[in-house]
């Protein structure tokens, strides 16, 4: 693969010391790049450091006693090497800190998300995978080289949970699912049971609390939470096509990809311009944080009423339902 070997040179060339990080809401496809990135140029004993991890991966590196400490400072480096991220507002309180770093010495991004948006004087590399942890993967097997058992388990999970339990994959991401699994020495169901979590019944009372206020119009599902705003989202994703939870001025909104078929992100970017904002997000699901949550709620509601009724029109005129405001 003529992108992996550019990638192996570019990466070979870096000067020490150099860091390792990936974006502010690490899940687990960004901490499993990370390690696994980490454990492959370990010849030039890089670091690797975190902004913040969703709690997933908190679950996981704790599970598997994995330990990754938060960024303090990135001036003693030379080299940067951002996993799972390229465009600089998924970096948080770190975004200015790396567009400096990026000025004066080398940073290099590893990326599967579609963004317009880079950081500048940094060097990028973009791969259509369907997740971070099969790019990184491809690197390995450039080099005839096999993951560790838990580094393995790590990528495993990556692809798992970035594909949406394999809802998005394609033919290399099952290749590498099975050879990941089988270097792993564990089991599809252990893999299952490290991804998904309960939670305690403070959360649980939170959501149900939330699932009250949900109303259903038009295919689109709207409720207000005031705490785990994409875990509503996504339970009411279950119910209707498009689902939308909002709450201390962030919006959640989820797609169910069995019945739609639109690009959440731009969406959602579309949504944060409006309402002067900011935005993240994949294809099939993404938020934003605005300063009238209400208002920004009802143009996404009207958005995406205009956009069924057009879907509807285009699949009367052609067999085709592809269609969306975006497609895939
Ligand atoms: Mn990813």
């Amino acid at each position: 693969m003529q992108q992996a070997r550019n990638l192996e040179k570019t990466l070979e060339k870096l000067k020490k010391p150099i860091l390792i990080s990936f974006h502010s809401v690490a899940d687990p496809d960004a901490i499993a790049s990370g390690i696994a990135l980490q454990q492959l140029l370990k010849s030039k004993n890089p670091d690797l450091k975190q902004i913040s991890l969703n709690s997933q991966s908190k679950k996981i590196i704790k599970e598997l006693e994995i330990k990754i400490e938060k960024i303090e400072q990135i001036e003693k480096y030379n080299s940067v090497i951002l996993v799972d991220v390229s465009d600089p507002e998924m970096l948080e309180s770190f975004e200015e800190k790396f567009k400096r770093f990026a000025l004066k010495k080398k940073l290099v991004t590893i990326d599967h998300h579609e963004t317009l948006k880079k950081i500048k004087h940094s060097q990028n590399f973009f791969s259509q995978s369907t997740s971070c942890s099969e790019i990184i993967y491809s690197l390995y097997k450039e080099k005839n080289l096999k993951p560790s058992k838990t580094t393995s388990f790590l990528l495993l999970l990556g692809l798992i949970s970035d594909t949406n339990y394999f809802k998005e994959a394609t033919p290399d991401t099952f290749q590498a699912a099975y050879e990941l699994l089988k270097n792993s020495g564990k089991n599809y169901f252990q893999a299952l049971q490290l991804l998904k979590q309960c939670g305690t019944d403070e959360e649980a009372k939170s959501v149900i609390k939330a699932m009250k206020s949900a109303i259903v119009e038009n295919g689109v599902s709207t409720c207000k939470a005031e705490t785990h705003r994409t875990q509503c989202a996504s339970i009411l994703s279950t119910l209707t096509p498009i689902a939308i939870a909002m709450g201390n001025g962030k919006i959640s909104v989820v797609q169910n990809t069995s019945c739609s078929n639109l690009n959440v992100g731009e969406l959602v970017k579309k949504c944060a311009k409006k309402f002067h904002g900011n935005s993240w997000g994949h294809e099939n699901i993404g938020g934003c944080e605005v300063q009238n949550t209400e208002r920004a709620v009802e143009w996404l509601k009207k958005e995406l009423k205009q956009e069924r009724l057009q879907s509807q029109e285009s699949s009367q005129a052609t067999p085709s339902r592809k269609n969306g405001l975006q497609g895939k």
